[in-house]
């Protein structure tokens, strides 16, 4: 039996209370879906059954490396965490799993287990952490990790990742998210080369303590921490270490590591061409790494990732099964309430993708009808599909209005009551 971190009977109230006009708004969508020849209750069935994970560092109030404002309420631990993302996929029913990050969230794998599984929870991909010094490490990773020059610092880094994998046998995880903070801030500091050649060997190691049901996922970033060159910086060299380490490695896109002008939704397109697409780590970006909340700067791009995932999917891609996670950076607002409304805008990007009418879309590309094919996607990218997001989470048991339902259910005074201003929480930005 799963326990509910809010009150069923308010969540009941709550969802009674918007009931009538839901189902006249979803019934007006259907018909005009109908219309177009799309069964509104075949896309509501695919947007109940997306899912995407929480970072367990997104519950905590981020920062920037100018300061961090701790907002009332803070996550203490991971336990506090885990309850903090019950709450969001109880309103939600969208974020059934959570993402660790070691060695922040290490605890006994077992309590780990059967308190996430007390609410119903289970565990995405374990992220390393090598791009900090941690108490008790003898060697310092100032000068970077997997691709150090000093060996002894490698291996260390090594053993961190086999142990992340170690861990997250025991609660059940199937993937290991390696981002790596190494690079150089000075022309001629690094040699490329043999950087990249001390991180590929560093990393066949870590690839070999993979068991045969995982993945593991590296993550490109173009720069920061380091500023001037980073060991693996884009998605090509992303992908070169995917068909390096063998068929059990993957490329991962985290949505904010690219320049600014940079097409990612034809990244997505080649990594899936090439079958090296592992997941994703959402959120959105103005600049560089913002680390905002998804769609909330440009739903567009959002929307238009989705529609290369959704034509993957159509198409029937063989093995086609990329990871979703957030990967966000909360300083100014309720982390719980960022995460709910991020998890809702990844499912309406992906619901308003499912809209598309593929097959005028093949028409007109073919026919070098420029203008009918970008707007077949216009069409799908404008048609309101909240009344489908609302029904999909109603009948999953979540809120019609997740925002609505905590602000009401009044959960952050109660865990501002039970938990003590705590410095230094872990919000961090990877
Ligand atoms: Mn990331």
């Amino acid at each position: 039996m799963t326990e509910h971190i809010i009150d069923p009977g308010l969540l009941e109230r709550h969802n009674s209370e918007r009931m009538t006009e839901l189902e006249r708004d979803y019934d007006a969508l259907g018909e005009r879906l109908d219309r177009r020849g799309i069964p509104i209750d075949v896309i509501k069935e695919k947007v109940a059954a997306f899912a995407v994970a929480i970072p367990s560092w997104g519950v905590g109030t981020g920062g920037t490396r100018f300061a961090r404002f701790p907002g009332p309420g803070e996550p203490r631990d991971i336990f506090d965490k885990l309850q903090d993302c019950a709450a969001v996929h109880q309103l939600t029913r969208a974020t059934p799993t959570v993402s660790l990050h070691i060695p922040w969230d290490k605890a006994d794998p077992g309590r780990l287990k059967e308190e996430a599984g007390r609410f119903g929870l289970g565990f995405d991909a374990m992220n390393s952490n090598t791009f900090q010094d941690h108490p008790g490490n003898a060697r310092s990773y100032k000068f970077g990790s997997l691709s150090h020059t000093d060996a002894a610092t490698r291996r260390q880094a090594i053993d961190h990742n086999i142990e992340c994998i170690e861990i997250g046998k025991e609660i059940g995880s199937k993937a290991l998210t390696v981002w790596l903070a190494d690079g150089s801030n000075f022309p001629g500091q690094s040699n490329f080369t043999k950087a990249f050649e001390r991180y590929l060997a560093s990393m066949r190691e870590v690839y070999a303590a993979l068991p045969d049901d995982w993945r593991v996922f590296t993550e490109h970033k173009i720069y920061e921490p380091a500023f001037y060159s980073t060991v693996v910086q884009d998605w090509g060299t992303n992908y070169i270490i995917a068909r390096e380490l063998g068929e059990k490695a993957f490329c991962l896109v985290d949505l904010g590591h690219h320049a600014p002008t940079v097409n990612i939704e034809m990244i997505v397109a080649r990594l899936i061409q090439f079958g090296k697409l592992g997941g994703f780590h959402f959120n959105d970006s103005k600049y560089g790494d913002d680390d905002l909340d998804a769609g909330s700067v440009d739903p567009y791009r959002l929307f238009l990732v989705f529609n290369e995932l959704v034509d993957a999917e159509h198409r029937g891609v063989p093995g086609f099964a990329p990871a979703h996670m957030l990967d966000q950076s909360h300083n100014v607002s309720d982390p719980i309430e960022s995460l709910m409304l991020s998890a809702t805008e990844v499912q309406r990007a992906y619901a308003q993708a499912l809209l598309v009418d593929r097959a005028v879309l093949d028409a007109s590309q073919d026919a070098n009808d420029a203008l009918m094919a970008t707007q077949t996607l216009k069409e799908a990218f404008r048609t309101d599909v909240e009344p489908i997001l609302m029904m999909a989470r109603i009948k999953a048991g979540g809120a019609a209005d997740p925002l609505a339902a905590y602000r009401e259910c009044g959960y952050r005074r109660k865990v501002a009551e039970e938990r003590p201003a705590v410095a230094g929480a872990g919000g961090g930005i990877v």
